[in-house]
């Protein structure tokens, strides 16, 4: 899992309403849209007017290698752009958790350096980060591609993020192909899904340059580069850093997704506002881990 860094997340605040135009040209959704559709919600409207009713608190994490200035910040300022009512606990840790309970949050939102997760308290039921990345990115990878049944993806990274988007594609009626620089790990990851036909690839240089689909999921830089990129070339690439170099992000234009957040939170709060709303007539969303 990468360690986010201030750097990455200093300007993302502000510059939320600005992403929320280039999601809409990109995948014809907003970041709200988005989190709806990868949280299984029939349509963002019934989501937009709950939103206001869902008290979400963001509580700092001062464990292991603590605070990323920003951190919670950031989160907080998603949240409250999708129209939730969110908040950074005035104190941390325990103390910060208590004190969102007692000031009546349906949600927790907290990342030590091992998770990131949003609790439903009410509801005994976590929604994971990394669970929720997977999903809104292919969602907005299936909106970008005007939809995936059927379609070759490409899964490049088999780490926690690259992992949950297997499932993700699968009940799109994706077929999928997975790749890593560590070959073992993705042939694991086609083993655990053995109920369908998961092709490894041999070669990602070779599987970048017969797939237009791809979720570009690992932790380095300018994997995908000018030469990859194609015509009918989509890619959604939640894996921090970017692994699309400059010159691939040039020839792309507007068909690349790439956030260090903002899509996965999006997500997470969906998912968290179907569980503590309950009205499954609009949700059918799955449990989340
Ligand atoms: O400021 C705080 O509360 C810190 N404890 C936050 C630590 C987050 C560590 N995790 C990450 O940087 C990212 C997550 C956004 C998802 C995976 N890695």
């Amino acid at each position: 899992m990468t360690r986010l860094t201030s750097r990455d997340i200093d300007a993302l605040p502000s510059g939320l309403a600005d992403y929320d135009r280039i999601l809409k040209a990109a995948t014809g959704r907003s970041l709200l849209g988005i989190g709806a559709a990868a949280a299984g919600w029939a349509d963002e409207d019934a989501i937009g007017r709950l939103a206001s009713t869902i008290r979400m608190a963001v509580v700092p994490i001062r464990s292991g290698q603590g605070i990323i200035r920003g951190f919670t910040g950031s989160v907080t300022a998603i949240l409250a752009y999708l129209g939730f009512d969110a908040w950074v606990t005035r104190q941390t840790d325990v103390a910060g958790f208590a004190e969102a309970v007692d000031a009546g949050a349906h949600v927790i939102f907290a990342a030590d350096d091992h998770r990131f997760v949003a609790v439903c308290l009410r509801h005994g039921r976590t929604v994971d980060n990394a669970r929720a990345t997977a999903d809104g990115f292919v969602a907005g990878l299936d909106l970008m591609a005007g939809g995936l049944h059927g379609g070759r993806v490409l899964v490049l990274g088999c780490g926690r993020v690259g992992r949950w988007a297997v499932p993700a594609l699968l009940k799109r009626g994706a077929r999928v192909c997975v790749a890593d620089r560590i070959p073992a790990r993705a042939a694991h990851l086609a083993a655990r899904h053995s109920g369908e036909t998961i092709a490894v690839a041999a070669d990602v240089d070779n599987a970048l340059d017969t797939h237009d689909l791809i979720i570009e999921a690992t932790d380095a830089a300018d994997v995908i580069r000018a030469r990859h990129i194609r015509a009918a070339t989509r890619i959604s690439a939640p894996g921090m850093p970017c692994g699309v170099s400059p010159n691939a992000m040039e020839q792309l234009g507007g068909r690349l997704l790439h956030d260090p957040l903002q899509i996965g939170v999006a997500a997470m709060a969906c998912s968290a506002a179907g569980i503590v709303s309950g009205t499954m007539s609009t949700y059918e969303g799955e449990a989340s881990s």
